[in-house]
């Protein structure tokens, strides 16, 4: 039996590539084959709709509002010690929306990944799938990378691509580069497990 290795998401919205990592899990066994269990979902929106949908899934899920800290610092502090109950080898931000500061990327160092919905280094940052648009992209998709202090620049772990369609606006851009997320991330997220000693 591998050492356990617990994984913490951190989302802010509806947490759909959250529930595509967790069902995943289920249905491939990662506690079995990995050691590996979604210990928790956090969120630092109280009324994220991905909180519900974590708990109808079985997994533990928790709120930190970041409107109740005055700075982004005692925000992280707090949510960095959260996070830390439940010893995590890997935190996984899946539609996390809030900038973290140097000392958390710092803390997690080298087990803290990001889904981003570009073709990084393309459209770091939010409104991408506008962006990809207006600049013509023919292209367009979504990158899993590692989490640095600097935005979206952290090394990339992988890469789905969609085509950008005529008539296409950002919602319908980012409809189908979510459909990829949701495969990319959890396969991703298995292949760090497999690699991680
Ligand atoms: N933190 C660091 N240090 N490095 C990264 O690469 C990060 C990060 C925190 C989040 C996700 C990222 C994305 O995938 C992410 C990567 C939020 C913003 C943002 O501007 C930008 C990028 C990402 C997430 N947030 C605003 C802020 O002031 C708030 C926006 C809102 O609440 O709607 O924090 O795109
Ligand atoms: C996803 O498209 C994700 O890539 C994006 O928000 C969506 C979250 O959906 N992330 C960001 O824009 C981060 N700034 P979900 O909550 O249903 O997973």
């Amino acid at each position: 039996m591998p050492l356990p290795k617990n994984i913490v998401i951190l989302i802010s919205g509806s947490g759909s590539n959250m529930a595509a990592i967790v069902q995943t899990a289920q249905q491939q066994g990662w506690q079995e084959q990995f050691g590996a269990t979604v210990a928790a979902v956090i969120s630092n929106r109280p009324d994220a709709a991905g909180l519900q949908l974590a708990q109808s899934l079985g997994v533990a899920a928790q709120a930190l509002d970041h409107r109740a800290f005055e700075s982004r610092e005692a925000f992280d502090a707090a949510l960095m010690q959260l996070i830390d109950g439940h010893q995590p080898a890997l935190v996984v931000l899946a539609g996390f929306m809030r900038i973290l500061t140097p000392g958390f990327v710092g803390h997690y160092a080298g087990r803290l990944i990001n889904i981003h919905p570009s073709l990084l280094p393309a459209f770091p940052g939010l409104n991408t799938h506008q962006r990809a648009i207006d600049a013509g992209c023919a292209q367009a998709g979504c990158t899993v990378h590692q989490v640095t202090a600097e935005l979206d620049h952290g090394p990339i772990l992988a890469q789905a691509v969609v085509p950008v369609l005529p008539g296409d606006t950002a919602d319908t851009l980012a409809a189908r580069v979510l459909i990829e997320e949701h495969r990319l991330y959890p396969l991703a997220v298995r292949r760090w497990l497999q690699d991680e000693p």
